[in-house]
């Protein structure tokens, strides 16, 4: 899988990319790039946004030089996306981000993110570059940076070699296995902390009955979920 983040702050994603999972995903095959919109804006001043028309607060990513920055990298026409590349505008009026929305960008060949800045994007990019429009919630971030690292974050340790077990990614909250329900209470050493103690049956070796148990202990969690 290819992943492009366009944005005006790479350095932001340094040490995104140097988390052991994101490593490991490179060396199966992942390929990282970064675009700064700033190096291709032929702007005077490297100028890449301007205010809103109408009024208003803030500033505006401009269309122009998203476009060139697309072009540059891509070398066809922006408004053409090829098939087999999604390109997701982060913005807060975006599809929810949630895992099945996951798993649908981790069987993607190539994603390209797009980050906007200050008031976000001139609709027209929306319109006409982008296959999608992501949020990762209902509340503003200051720039589209923490949600393309949350979203690539949770597609890559979908990606075959990031994780050290690959059934990690599997049984895991919100997976299709845990039928979409939270996943199940962890407990490690000591099996006894100031008289917290660890549930008898994990402790048990009877596989089929942690199994059991666990399932049930998903369930009551989802019932608990506002989402579900
Ligand atoms: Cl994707 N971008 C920004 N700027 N704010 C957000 C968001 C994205 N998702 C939730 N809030």
């Amino acid at each position: 899988m290819k992943i492009d983040t366009f944005t005006l702050f790479p350095e932001a994603f340094s040490w995104f990319q140097s988390q052991r999972h994101v490593q490991n995903a490179v060396g199966a095959g992942l390929e990282l790039g970064y675009v700064n919109y700033r190096d291709t804006t032929t702007l005077s001043g490297n100028v890449v946004d301007d205010t809103p028309f109408g009024g208003g607060a803030g500033m505006v990513l401009r269309v122009d030089v998203v476009e060139w920055a697309l072009r540059a990298r891509y070398g066809s026409d922006p408004a053409d996306p090829p098939s087999e590349r999604r390109v997701i505008a982060l913005t807060p009026g975006g599809r929810f981000l949630d895992d099945a929305l996951v798993d649908e960008l981790a069987a993607e060949p190539a994603l390209t993110l797009l980050c906007g800045r200050y008031e976000g994007f001139d609709e027209r990019i929306l319109e006409h570059f982008c296959t999608d429009r992501v949020s990762i919630g209902r509340y503003v971030l200051a720039g589209g940076e923490l949600a393309a690292m949350v979203l690539a974050d949770a597609v890559i340790r979908k990606l075959p070699g990031s994780l050290g077990h690959h059934e990690s990614a599997l049984e895991e909250s919100y997976s299709a296995a845990l039928e979409g329900a939270p996943e199940y209470p962890h407990y490690t050493r000591p099996a006894e902390y100031r008289g917290w103690s660890v549930p008898d049956v994990l402790l048990s070796g009877h596989h089929a009955r942690i199994s059991e148990w666990r399932r049930q202990e998903s369930r009551r969690r989802g019932q608990n979920d506002p989402l579900s």
